[in-house]
């Protein structure tokens, strides 16, 4: 179903659907598919990130169906993130994760599928893990940066629905990276200082 955007805003009622097994949008959302060769420096061992590279070919590590809803105060925004299962070393599958360029906004997360966590991290280096389970909804309060965790061994799929006016901010984790990390240590997921962090670019 077609967005109707009048003065730049949504002006007409719509629906989508979305499917709670793959998390596929229907219509006409805006596809984005995040492959390993483009989040080397996103994961803290980037020599396992190549060399799982090299073995498995590039690799789909997460994708996101978003309506092309303004980016207006006012407006709400909202997505289906689905983040497949898998390990770089012993870091799990996860986002990139970002604050908002707006950083008072919060966000929900509802999660429709699969296991995992929710990172937050403010930005003094202060951070909460939530679990990500069906049925949950985790709430991100605006100032913490934010990145799904998939820690099971299907997708792990959440809708997450945050201010219009909210905006990514990717430079900020693409160069200082979050201070923490959750990795596999004896067959269970457990919190880590980032080794990388401060100098995620190398
Ligand atoms: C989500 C995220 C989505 C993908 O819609 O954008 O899960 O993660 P990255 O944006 O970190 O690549 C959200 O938090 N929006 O604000
Ligand atoms: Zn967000």
């Amino acid at each position: 179903m077609e967005i109707r955007v009048e003065n730049g805003r949504v002006a007409h009622p719509f629906f989508v659907e979305i499917d709670s097994h793959s998390g596929k949008m229907d219509g006409d959302a805006t596809h984005i598919k995040r492959f390993l060769s483009k989040l080397i420096n996103v994961f803290a061992d980037t020599d396992a990130a190549k060399d799982y590279l090299r073995r498995h070919g590039d690799t789909l590590i997460y994708e996101v169906y978003e309506k092309d809803i303004p980016e207006a105060n006012g407006e709400v925004r909202f997505c289906s993130s689905i983040t497949y299962p898998g390990k770089i070393g012993n870091e799990y599958f996860m986002t990139k994760g970002h604050f908002h360029s707006r950083p008072d906004t919060a966000e929900m997360y509802w999660c429709i599928r699969g296991k995992g966590y929710m990172l937050m991290e403010k930005e003094d280096g202060e951070h909460e893990l939530e679990e990500m389970h069906p049925g949950r909804v985790v709430y991100v309060p605006g100032y913490y940066a934010h990145r799904s965790i998939n820690i099971g061994n299907e997708p792990l799929i959440s809708l997450p629905v945050y201010p219009g006016d909210a905006g990514h901010d990717y430079e900020t984790m693409e160069e200082r990276g979050f201070k923490h990390i959750v990795v596999e240590k004896n067959g269970r997921p457990v919190v880590i200082e980032n080794p990388r962090y401060g100098r995620m670019r190398g």
